[in-house]
């Protein structure tokens, strides 16, 4: 970096991509140029950046030429091809899909909980799932005082976290019910999964399918979930296992998390952790109906937790209500503060 980096972002025009430039727009990273990456279905779109007018361009391996940072969110399969290809020419990729995560060479991050695995990077850096970066964020404070046994969560999934097209098919679908139109004649085309055989109704239903089926009945998204925790902590041994669910709502993932520590913490002892923690905004009081809520989340960049209490019969259980924007600290924020933070430790380059 001279006087600013050079930034690409590699779908930009998507549910993820959008909320990239915008988290860009309030970046304290020096910023020389950024460039607008998609498909060739939308070269020459244009987009907003800090009020100027950016085209989009369609992304080839010469895209990254002169690049410092790519942040990736055009899915898996563009990943595995082009983030290789922006390393090669000396970017740092910070990537959104799942295609890396696992890698034991590529650190997965969520800055408020394991910013130093950043140190050992070779050029591309994971962001975890959206459902795990905010239950690690939640979790992490609390492990750090009690330890941490075993996690058992259920999702309450944003249809954002499918894409931009499964947000029109919610609202097309909400439309032909406050048209009278009956559910049997409702258009399903993208959830619970895009890539499954059958699709099903989102606007007023809940759908125990998120990604597609994998191993032992349980989803992609759920082995997600156990297998980042683990990969984020550090720790083979913790018990995790998750039920994900997708809700009618367009943005901010909700989770109920059961917990168990190792040791016995008081949920007051868990509140005060909270309070401080990074990246999180506690909001239990039940005595005045005071608890996160997906809508009041979204645009935020924090984590905001509630409904902590002491489970009624495991002495060291208890059960937390944890609600994050998706979009950005699930993807875009989570991204854009890895890159902050690479900045800030000078490890924002190969
Ligand atoms: P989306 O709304 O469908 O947007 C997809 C983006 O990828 C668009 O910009 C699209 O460009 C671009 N794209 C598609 N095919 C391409 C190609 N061949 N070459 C270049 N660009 C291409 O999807 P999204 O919700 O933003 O998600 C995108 C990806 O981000 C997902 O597949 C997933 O891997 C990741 N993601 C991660 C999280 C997380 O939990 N951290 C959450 C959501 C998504 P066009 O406009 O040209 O089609
Ligand atoms: O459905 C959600 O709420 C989150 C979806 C994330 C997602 C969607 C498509 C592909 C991912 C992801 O980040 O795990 C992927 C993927 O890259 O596998």
């Amino acid at each position: 970096m001279s006087n600013g980096y050079n930034v690409a972002v590699v779908g930009a025009t998507g549910a993820v991509g959008t909320k990239m430039i915008q988290m860009l727009e309030q970046t304290t990273l020096p910023l020389k140029k950024v460039v607008l990456l998609a498909s060739k279905r939308s070269a020459g779109k244009t987009l907003q950046f800090k009020g100027e007018t950016l085209i989009v361009e369609e992304l080839v391996p010469e895209s990254f030429e002169g690049i410092d940072l790519a942040l990736f969110s055009a899915g898996g399969g563009i990943s595995a091809t082009f983030a290789p290809e922006a390393v090669k020419r000396g970017a740092v990729v910070v990537d959104n899909t799942s295609h890396f995560r696992m890698d034991p060479q590529v650190p997965l991050v969520v800055p408020e909980v394991n910013k130093e695995a950043l140190k050992k990077h070779k050029g591309i850096i994971a962001n975890p799932n959206c459902s795990t970066i905010q239950m690690m964020v939640a979790l992490e404070p609390i492990r750090q005082k009690a330890g941490l046994d075993r996690i058992i969560v259920s999702t309450y999934q944003a249809v954002s976290g499918a894409g931009a097209r499964a947000v029109e098919e919610l609202k097309r679908e909400a439309q032909d019910y406050l048209n009278g139109v009956p559910a049997s004649e409702w258009q399903a085309k993208i959830l619970p999964a895009g890539a499954d055989k059958k699709h099903y109704p989102i606007a007023f239903n809940a759908l125990p399918q998120i990604d597609k089926f994998a191993e032992d009945d349980y989803t992609f998204e759920e082995w997600k979930m156990v297998n980042e925790t683990k990969k984020i902590m550090e720790d083979a041994a913790i018990k995790v296992a998750a039920t994900c669910v997708r809700i009618p709502v367009a943005s901010g993932h909700s989770e109920s998390v059961y917990i168990e520590t190792k040791e016995k913490i008081s949920v007051q002892d868990v509140r005060e952790t909270l309070a401080s923690a990074p990246g999180v905004v506690l909001e239990d009081d039940p005595s005045q109906q005071v608890y996160p809520q997906a809508i009041e989340c979204v645009d935020q960049k924090e984590t905001f937790v509630g409904r902590i209490r002491k489970d009624l019969d495991i002495e060291n259980g208890l059960h937390l209500w944890v609600v994050s924007d998706n979009l950005l600290k699930g993807a875009a924020w989570n991204s854009v503060q890895i890159a902050e933070t690479l900045h800030e430790m000078d490890l924002l380059h190969i």
